[in-house]
């Protein structure tokens, strides 16, 4: 325990189960310990993000809930998706952040909600609100939720019986008609969020929002950009928590720490340090988000020689990728800016969804990738479903491929290992 305060008596308070929260606790601790704390040659910089993993259920917890009580933020919004625009609910004086989805948890409860064979992150939420394990889902004031994939748009329906919520329509397919429906539904997500904290949003507010969301994406870029180099200066385990980091940690405090990170990658690049020996093989990921705790893939990989240089995923280069203009000139404008960048977000919910293969093409060149691996979460029909077109664009690029489906359990741990490294041999 960082300090004095009473952890346990907070998480009694949010309402949680705090001895089997513990369980959690000590579970994904010793994952970290494992995963994260083995890796050799890390920049320094990363111990930020050691400190973010060590207070993710306390410190960052505490920090929100004490500031919930000052008046800044007013609110907790709890998200489980990209298309929750984060400039919105912080220009209204609430604080966006992820939910737990990223491990089994009381599987045998979910099931009374959704069907056993339903995608993980979905059963995974379902488990951890059932379980009352997770200080976000508890602490959130209100959850965001979004039509996306048929799975989501109807365990939310579950989800609400559980917890206020709020769904925004997210369409399936871009033209004009769709572009102002989505419109509609920012602007009315922005009025949702003030009615929730009592704050109007402003222009000077929604200006201020942008910049500080765009800030931590630049920071993203600059730390992406690095990537490219052999050696490369960052494990690809890092870069994903730190975009993992992003949908929970403080904007303004993260930005900063991923400036180091940046700072000190661009001086191990010049130098020729690397996280990885010179010449390892390079892997682009492309598929379904990795929600804290799910870095077992990227473990497998780095562990079995290769190291991952890019991540075409929500929990990924999507997250950074686009900025929203900083001119708009009225709330309106702002918010229509905002709109139309969280419209592009290349989600397989989309149809057609080329620009997805076009991302994974393009960064896979720019970051030099030896070989793609794309992943899904299994029951994720639609990232199966683009995987047939992925493969195709990899062969036509002459680029390496590798498709697999994985769940959160470790027991297929073994065959997972066994053909990455045979894909690491062949590439
Ligand atoms: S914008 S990828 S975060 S919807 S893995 S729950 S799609 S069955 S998470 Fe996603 Fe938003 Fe899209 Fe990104 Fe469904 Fe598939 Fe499960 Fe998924």
């Amino acid at each position: 325990m960082a300090d004095e305060y009473d952890y346990h008596k907070m998480w009694g308070d949010l309402g949680m189960d705090v001895e089997a929260h513990d369980g959690l606790l000590g579970v994904v601790g010793e994952m970290y310990q494992t995963m994260y704390l083995t890796q050799e040659n890390r920049p320094a910089s990363t111990s930020y993000l050691d400190g973010v993993a060590a207070n993710l259920h306390s410190g960052r917890i505490r920090e929100m809930v004490d500031g919930r009580s000052e008046g800044s933020p007013k609110k907790i919004i709890g998200s489980f998706c990209l298309y929750v625009p984060e400039e919105v609910v912080t220009a209204a004086g609430a604080v966006e952040v992820g939910l737990c989805a990223g491990a089994e948890w009381a599987p045998e409860e979910a099931e009374r909600y959704v069907p056993r064979n339903t995608c993980p992150l979905i059963k995974g939420f379902m488990g951890f609100k059932l379980g009352r394990v997770c200080p976000y889902i508890e602490s959130a004031d209100l959850v965001v939720g979004e039509n996306t994939c048929d799975g989501k748009k109807k365990a939310y329906e579950q989800f609400s019986k559980l917890k206020p919520m709020y769904i925004m329509d997210v369409p399936h397919v871009r033209n004009e008609d769709t572009k102002l429906q989505w419109r509609h539904e920012v602007h009315a997500l922005a009025a949702r969020i003030e009615e929730e904290t009592g704050q109007k949003i402003t222009e000077e507010s929604l200006r201020a929002a942008i910049k500080l969301a765009n800030d931590k994406r630049r920071a993203l870029q600059r730390l992406s950009d690095t990537r490219a180099a052999d050696p490369v200066p960052i494990s690809g385990l890092d870069s994903l928590l730190t975009v993992q980091a992003a949908f929970m940690d403080d904007s303004a405090r993260l930005t900063g720490a991923i400036n180091e990170m940046a700072d000190e990658c661009e001086k191990r690049v010049a130098e020729g340090v690397g996280a990885a020996p010179k010449g390892a093989k390079r892997i682009l990921y492309t598929g379904t988000p990795m929600a804290v705790p799910n870095w077992k893939l990227f473990n497998i990989i780095e562990k079995a020689g290769g190291v991952v240089v890019g991540e075409e995923c929500c929990t990924g280069s999507r997250y950074y990728k686009d900025l929203v203009p900083e001119d708009g000139a009225t709330i309106d404008e702002m918010l229509d800016d905002i709109s139309d960048r969280y419209l592009n977000i290349q989600c397989a919910i989309f149809t057609p969804n080329n620009g997805r293969r076009d991302d994974v093409i393009r960064m896979a060149r720019e970051l030099h990738a030896d070989g793609i691996i794309d992943a899904s979460l299994s029951f994720c029909t639609i990232y199966e479903m683009e995987a047939f077109d992925m493969e195709k664009a990899a062969q036509e690029a002459g680029i390496p491929y590798m498709h697999l489906s994985t769940d959160y359990s470790a027991e297929g741990d073994g065959q997972l290992t066994t053909r990455i490294q045979a894909f690491l041999e062949m590439i």
